[in-house]
């Protein structure tokens, strides 16, 4: 066995690998970028090496570095992970041409699955399923009309270099052939350098249907069972499960050999993946080979009580497979979802940022290796903690969240409990979207198909709704009981003064604060707080309630509203309030009248009254240094208290008024000097 492997990949996957590793007691070498030095791969390996810039083209792409920070530091073998260098056969090369193992097949088998034609060609002459069509080398454009027109319309162009879905062309009708077949062939000669085209019968709502194989050196070959991938968004996979929903023993039977077929054709060895597109009557057909360790390989993992990443160390390191296709069996069912820092809502563009709070779901934690025959319930795959960025230059994945059931109901009732209890504040993600698919009908259903999330369009993205009272009342109770926090921490001069610490306490009069928030959308919550002796009424739109806090935790927060008792986490982030409660998350904006008073007056100066009235509360002595945002003075006017605060870091200068000084609208109250 292998002492030290490289892992030639960054995020979750690099950790994935490294965790396995150091459970099998080999030593591990993280490499990385100049954006990836903090990262959490390299705090989980043994060693790491810069390998240069962000741009992957520059680091992780750059084959000779890799292999040369393995020659160094002593590593035996190279772990590719997913995308980068995974599939590419030059590297593979490269690396036996030095002595390395490559975890992963050999670069023959690369090649041969390849170019579709050709894998298509050899899957034929080993009777594995084709979809009709035509995958010869004759690209003639009449030549080809004619096999369109004997496969008969609709008929799917594809290019033959291409993958992913991408070069491929619906062609409808004889008439419209020439003009895709021409088009499909620009697309592909300009995205992949080769204009060579086949031709399929196009299938409608067709499920994708992947099948796990492994192979050792030894001429093992076994299968995995499947894994349905069907929910997908433009060719990116958003939800995927094993075993596939409505797959009978016999179809998986027949589904395996074929795959395992496959695999033997092209003398395959270690981990790889055969993708079948199957009709809703079950036929399937082949469609491509990955010949790497895929992203969802986790479900697999759950469904089998198997580590495929020791797998795919012992057969590198030349071990047998350490089961026979009679030893595995399916138990359970898994569900892996991809939450991405994307926003639904704007096209799924991507959203880059820090994840300035993350709370992950409250998980039974996948150990590997845990107990044998009973599944973590939630496992969570990631490669970036708290206070992590999610930066522009790979892919944006935050996370794969796995969760396990006993059956598929089980497993879809924990994802939607685990996606609730996930918690992002610092960037947009997919998760509220997540959750709505996995609740909605079409998945819990089992209505798959690859046009899933397209003809469910309408309740996956619902019209705006109002952000709950629960969640206002929240969002307040943490806004005013941080300010009490801040105006304790200041006022150490005023101890056991009421006016001092901002309690909303007056003599002679229940004490009333108006709040503004309003939701992304526009919309405006203005609740009304009247200051009680042990809480507050709470008055919004209309319906009026007694509110009070009774526990907090740091940003945890439960409080009782009405009769209702509620359970939040609130977090700010600048102005921005972020709820957490009963599965939901609820962004509302503080519109601080005050927030930003002087912040015109650039350099320091003078901080003003904004309106007529009473200093009910000096926070700053002359001479403090103060933080941006600290409150500083509390005026009252018009039965509400206002809250001035410093617009930048810096000294307090001067203070203009004393407590119980009437002022005039505009008076300066404090000087203030902003910190160089
Ligand atoms: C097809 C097809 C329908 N008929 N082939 C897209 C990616 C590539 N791996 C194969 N793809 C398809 N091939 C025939 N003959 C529909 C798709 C397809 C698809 C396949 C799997 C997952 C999602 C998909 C989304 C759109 C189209």
């Amino acid at each position: 066995m292998f002492k030290k492997i490289l892992i030639a990949n960054r995020g979750e996957i690099a950790c994935r690998v490294a965790a396995t590793a150091r459970r099998m007691g080999i030593k591990t070498v993280a490499v990385y970028s100049d954006a990836d030095a903090n990262a959490k791969h390299v705090a989980v390996c043994d060693e790491a090496v810069n390998i240069g810039p962000a741009a992957a083209k520059e680091s992780y792409l750059c084959g000779d570095k890799l292999i040369a920070v393995a020659l160094a530091t002593g590593a035996e073998a190279i772990h590719p992970g997913y995308g980068f260098l995974s599939e590419n056969a030059e590297f593979a090369d490269a690396c036996a041409e030095v002595g390395l193992a490559f975890i992963g097949p050999p670069a023959s088998a690369m090649r041969a699955m390849g170019s579709k034609s050709a894998a298509k060609q050899l899957m034929e002459k080993a009777n594995v399923p084709l979809v009709p069509g035509y995958h010869g080398d004759n690209q003639d454009a009449g030549f080809l009309q004619e096999q369109a027109d004997r496969i008969g319309y609709p008929v799917l162009l594809k290019a033959s270099a291409g993958g992913g879905g991408k070069g491929m062309r619906v062609v409808e009708s004889a008439e419209a052939f020439k003009d895709a077949l021409a088009s499909c062939k620009r697309e592909a000669i300009s995205s992949f350098g080769d204009d060579k085209v086949l031709a399929e019968k196009y299938l409608l709502r067709p499920r994708h249907i992947e099948i796990q194989v492994f192979a050792d050196t030894l001429g093992n070959c076994i299968y995995l069972f499947e894994r349905d991938c069907s929910v997908q968004r433009r060719h990116q996979k958003v939800l995927e499960e094993a075993p596939a929903p409505g797959m009978s023993d016999e179809r998986r039977k027949a589904m395996g050999e074929a795959a395992v077929a496959a695999a033997k054709a092209v003398g395959y060895v270690g981990a790889g993946t055969v993708e079948f597109i199957a009709n809703q009557d079950g036929s399937f057909y082949f469609m491509e080979m990955n010949t790497r360790l895929q992203v969802e390989h986790p479900v697999t993992e759950m469904i089998t009580g198997t580590d495929l990443v020791e797998w795919q160390i012992r057969v590198a390191a030349g071990e047998a497979l350490p089961k026979q296709q009679s030893e595995l069996t399916i138990n359970g069912h898994a569900i892996e979802a991809r939450i991405y820092a994307e926003n639904p809502e704007k096209g799924f563009l991507p959203s880059i940022g820090t994840l300035r709070h993350l709370e992950t779901p409250a998980a039974v934690n996948f150990e590997l290796g845990g107990v044998p025959g009973f599944p973590a319930a939630v496992r969570i795959d990631s490669g970036v903690r708290a206070g992590d960025a999610i930066s522009p230059f790979y892919d944006p994945m935050i996370a794969k969240l796995i969760v396990w059931g006993a059956d598929r109901k089980q497993a879809l009732a924990r994802m939607a409990q685990a996606l609730s209890q996930y918690q992002i504040v610092g960037l947009a993600t997919n998760i509220a979207f997540l959750k709505r698919l996995v609740e909605g009908d079409a998945f819990a259903g089992a209505d798959l198909d690859t046009g899933l999330i397209e003809r469910n369009h309408d309740a996956l993205f619902p019209p705006p709704r109002s952000i709950p009272v629960a969640a206002v009342a929240l969002a307040a109770v943490a806004l005013i009981e941080e300010e009490k926090d801040k105006s304790a921490a200041q006022s150490g001069a005023n101890k056991g003064d009421p006016w001092g610490q901002a309690l909303g306490w007056r003599m002679n009069f229940h004490y009333a604060r108006k709040l503004a928030f309003s939701d992304e959308n526009g919309k405006q919550y203005a609740p009304m707080l009247t200051y009680l002796p042990h809480g507050w009424h709470f008055e919004i739109k209309g319906l009026e309630v007694d509110l009070s806090l009774f526990k907090q935790d740091g940003v945890d927060l439960s409080i009782k509203l009405g009769e209702t008792s509620v359970h939040g986490t609130v977090r700010r982030d600048g102005d921005a309030f972020h709820v957490f409660t009963g599965g939901g998350h609820y962004v509302l904006d503080y519109n601080d009248p005050m927030a930003h008073a002087g912040e015109s007056e650039a350099e320091g100066g003078r901080l003003t009254a904004p309106m007529p009235g009473k200093v009910v509360a000096v926070l700053a002595a002359k001479g403090a240094e103060v933080k941006k945002g600290d409150a500083l003075v509390i005026m009252e006017a018009m039965k509400m208290e206002h809250t001035i605060s410093a617009p930048h870091d810096g000294v307090v200068e001067e203070i203009l008024y004393a407590v119980g000084d009437q002022v005039a609208d505009g008076a300066p109250l404090l000087a203030f000097k902003t910190a160089a």
